[in-house]
């Protein structure tokens, strides 16, 4: 699969693009199995939603679920990025964020790049998110807000906070915008949710504002965003690496499946 100009360029000048049922139902249903199975992984990769034990996200899935090993090189999800950004991409980052039902916390206002400059010396915003719908994403239970076009500006904000939050993972509270700041910028931009079937796929951009409401809903939001960065652009850590649950460390080339990742899951039966 293969982006044309429109989309290109939607891609280009807003700095996200929508694609609608990329995925079948089946193909859901074998992530969110994976992702049951993957959340009762115990360890640090698990990160749990403030004084409580709901999960708010997992880390490097990709690692252990071979559905997900087979995602990442998905040709309708490689071929895209590729065409964004470079033949010779990887995966830095993998997480899902859960979201659950009457109570997954909000995501704060920030832009990635920043924490991955600060956390991981990322020498550039040379990265595609690929956000993957586990749910149907509706205005009710806590969609992803865009700040159109955003990302043209480059950073907004220079330094972080440190909070107990961020123990595991750098969470946005701690590189968030000020109030000031997201009302200039929503001034400027607006702002537009995506939302669609479970399967859906939003690629954005590393640095376009965006945030996320708390989801006080019956239905849980669970999005899978899986970030390649340019294979030229490893980071540099000024101290110690992040872990490597955060920090993805083979930085191998991928290479696109000649089939759906649905298809090389399929044992054969005679
Ligand atoms: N949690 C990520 C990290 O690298 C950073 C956030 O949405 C990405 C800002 O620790
Ligand atoms: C994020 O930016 O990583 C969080 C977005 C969300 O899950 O709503
Ligand atoms: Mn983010």
């Amino acid at each position: 699969m293969r982006l044309n100009q429109v989309q290109v360029d939607h891609y280009r000048s807003n700095g996200f693009l929508l694609l609608e049922s990329l995925l079948d139902q089946r193909e859901v249903a074998a992530l969110r199995s994976a992702f049951e199975r993957d959340s009762r992984v115990p360890g640090p990769q698990v990160v749990t939603e403030e004084g409580g034990k709901e999960v708010r996200a997992v880390y490097s899935s990709h690692q252990r679920q071979p559905e997900y090993a087979g995602l990442i090189r998905d040709p309708r999800v490689l071929h895209p990025v590729q065409q964004l950004l470079s033949d010779d991409v990887y995966i830095y980052q993998f997480k899902i964020n859960a979201k659950p039902a009457f109570g997954g916390d909000k995501w704060a206002w920030h832009q990635d790049y920043l924490a991955w400059r600060l956390a991981d010396g990322l020498p550039a915003p040379r990265q595609v998110n690929v956000g993957v719908f586990l749910d149907d994403v509706t205005e009710f239970n806590g969609p992803v807000i865009f700040l159109p076009g955003s990302q043209q500006g480059g950073l907004v904000r220079e330094g972080r906070a440190d909070s107990a939050r961020s123990d595991q993972h750098l969470d946005p509270d701690d590189i968030s915008l000020t109030p000031q700041q997201l009302a200039e910028h929503v001034d400027r931009h607006g702002m537009t949710s995506p939302k669609g079937p479970a399967g859906s796929v939003v690629l954005f951009s590393p640095e376009i504002v965006h945030g996320s409401a708390p989801n006080m809903s019956p239905f849980t939001r669970r999005l899978l965003i899986a970030t390649y960065n340019d294979t030229a652009n490893l980071p540099r850590p000024s101290g110690e690496a992040r872990p490597a649950h955060v920090v993805c460390r083979d930085t191998e080339p991928l290479r696109a499946l000649p089939v759906p990742f649905s298809q090389t899951l399929e044992t054969v039966t005679a």
